[in-house]
């Protein structure tokens, strides 16, 4: 462990010196304004769970997860929006054969979600790469086994936490082949942008899947950093925007940067992406947030709440930049960590807060069963209370700003109105208990749903505040 907390270290090291050096030559970016939208075109709060993590490992490669569960959360917390796990081993078991009961399992799970409103962002999930990169089969997940090559070089099972698996030589080895580092073999990334041009062609038609997470926590194995977002990730994300699009050129096309060190706030050089379809570009930049000193073992209290700040800063600033080189709005794909730490809660509203000013949506890691969770053996963790917020999920217009002030219970959203259509804001039981007034416009309350729909004119600055009724 005390290596762990040495590289770890050197890192936050080298985070303080990107952050300084970016900080006094380039000031603090600001938002820019570009949003996910809805089928009508209204810019989208999305706010949801990465549901689960126990596809990783289901034989069947399906979330533990009941549609009573999702009722249940959405009762709880008010969630519009997944971060649904799939598996490229369960899509594709053998190459260029797809499992079309598997997608008509996922589609079952889909419709849970439809039923409620939900938008579900579906993510090829991944972490060190594959089972079978330990002859357990415990360790990674993701790439099936036929897309495995170690070369038999070793992977070491005892690992202090599992991102070290990622170091080891085995792992490193299976990325260098599907990124093609080897050059032995080049038709892996094309079978994986293959494979998502499967699945697009299952969900084109569903309204309520917005679209797709192209990779999660892309790893370059031996190509690291600029070399490898710019290099092998690029064209493993050219390459599948181009097979979605031959057959999907409506739904949101989500991409991710490394995940080591852009998780903790140092820059991505993720560039621009060329959206080949007709009208604007459906492209947006999906980043995870794991604050370093967390990762070691800090809480979000007195000495390190003030440290955890900065990085949250930094993440924030680097985020915005790249998400406007390459003109993408951004979705925080994943941010979580032990509810049952203190100061768990507070963290959960600070990022709930970036996340508003960045334009944001964000979906929490994750809706298992766990202390990590909204729900521990059946009971509700701090997270639910902390989670069930009001936010607009849906804005008939561009949002300049956002803000929740708790102590006056004051919703506040500044939008350029257009013609997509009613903003639609989520009000909990807590803070509004018998629903909400709009300060302008046609206001309906949805008791059951807890939504209160406004409509407003739809030409220039709205200036909307919702109090309780
Ligand atoms: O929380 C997950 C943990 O239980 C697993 O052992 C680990 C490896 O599969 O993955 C954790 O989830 C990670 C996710 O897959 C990717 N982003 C970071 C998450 C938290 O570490």
């Amino acid at each position: 462990m005390k290596l762990v907390r040495l590289i770890a270290g050197a890192f936050v090291v080298v985070v303080v010196a990107a952050g300084g050096v970016t900080a006094a030559t380039r000031g603090t970016p600001e938002p820019a304004r570009r949003y996910v939208t809805d089928d009508l075109g209204r810019a989208l709060t999305l706010h949801g769970f990465n549901t689960a993590s126990s596809a990783k490992s289901t034989p069947d490669a399906l979330p533990k997860l009941a549609e009573e569960d999702v009722e249940r959360e959405y009762r709880d917390m008010g969630t519009n929006f997944v971060r649904f796990l799939i598996q490229w081993r369960a899509v594709e078991p053998s190459p260029g054969t797809y499992d079309t009961k598997y997608l008509d399992k996922v589609a079952e799970r889909i419709a849970w979600y439809r039923d409620r409103g939900y938008h579900v962002m579906l993510d090829m999930h991944q972490d060190l790469w594959g089972s079978g990169i330990t002859p357990a089969g415990t360790a990674g997940n993701g790439a099936p086994l036929w897309a495995t090559f170690t070369d038999d070089l070793p992977v070491a099972t005892e690992q202090a936490t599992w991102e070290l698996f990622y170091l080891e030589p085995g792992t490193i080895r299976a990325f260098d082949h599907f990124w093609n580092t080897t050059g032995d073999h080049p038709e892996l990334m094309d079978r994986y942008a293959k494979a998502w041009r499967a699945v697009a062609e299952r969900f084109k038609d569903d309204p309520t899947v917005i679209g797709y997470d192209l990779m999660n926590e892309p790893w370059g194995g031996s190509v690291q950093g600029a070399a490898f977002e710019t290099g092998p990730l690029a064209t493993l994300y050219r390459k599948s925007i181009s097979e979605i699009r031959s057959v999907d050129s409506e739904s949101w096309i989500f991409l991710e940067p490394q995940a080591v060190g852009v998780n903790w706030g140092l820059p991505s050089a993720l560039p621009y992406f060329d959206d080949p379809r007709t009208g604007p570009d459906r492209i947006a930049f999906a980043p995870h947030l794991y604050p370093l000193p967390l990762d070691l073992g800090d809480d979000y209290t007195a000495g390190s709440k003030a440290w955890i700040d900065r990085t949250l800063g930094w993440w924030r600033d680097s985020i915005l930049r790249t998400a406007d080189r390459m003109r993408a709005p951004v979705l925080l794909g994943e941010f979580g960590l032990d509810m049952t730490r203190p100061g768990a809660a507070d963290l959960v509203g600070k990022v709930q807060a970036i996340a508003d000013e960045m334009g944001a949506g964000l979906a929490y890691w994750s809706r298992d069963e766990s202390p990590w969770g909204p729900y521990d053996k059946g009971q509700p963790t701090p997270l639910v209370a902390a989670y069930d917020r009001p936010y607009p999920r849906a804005v008939g217009g561009v949002p300049r700003r956002v803000t929740f002030d708790a102590k006056t219970t004051t919703l506040r959203v500044d939008f350029d109105a257009n013609e997509t259509g009613d903003t639609e804001i989520y009000l909990p039981a807590a803070s509004f208990p018998r629903g909400g007034k709009a300060s302008i416009g046609q206001a309906t309350w949805d008791a059951k749903r807890r939504i209160l729909t406004v409509k407003t004119k739809t030409y220039g600055l709205i200036e909307l505040s919702v109090t309780p009724a």
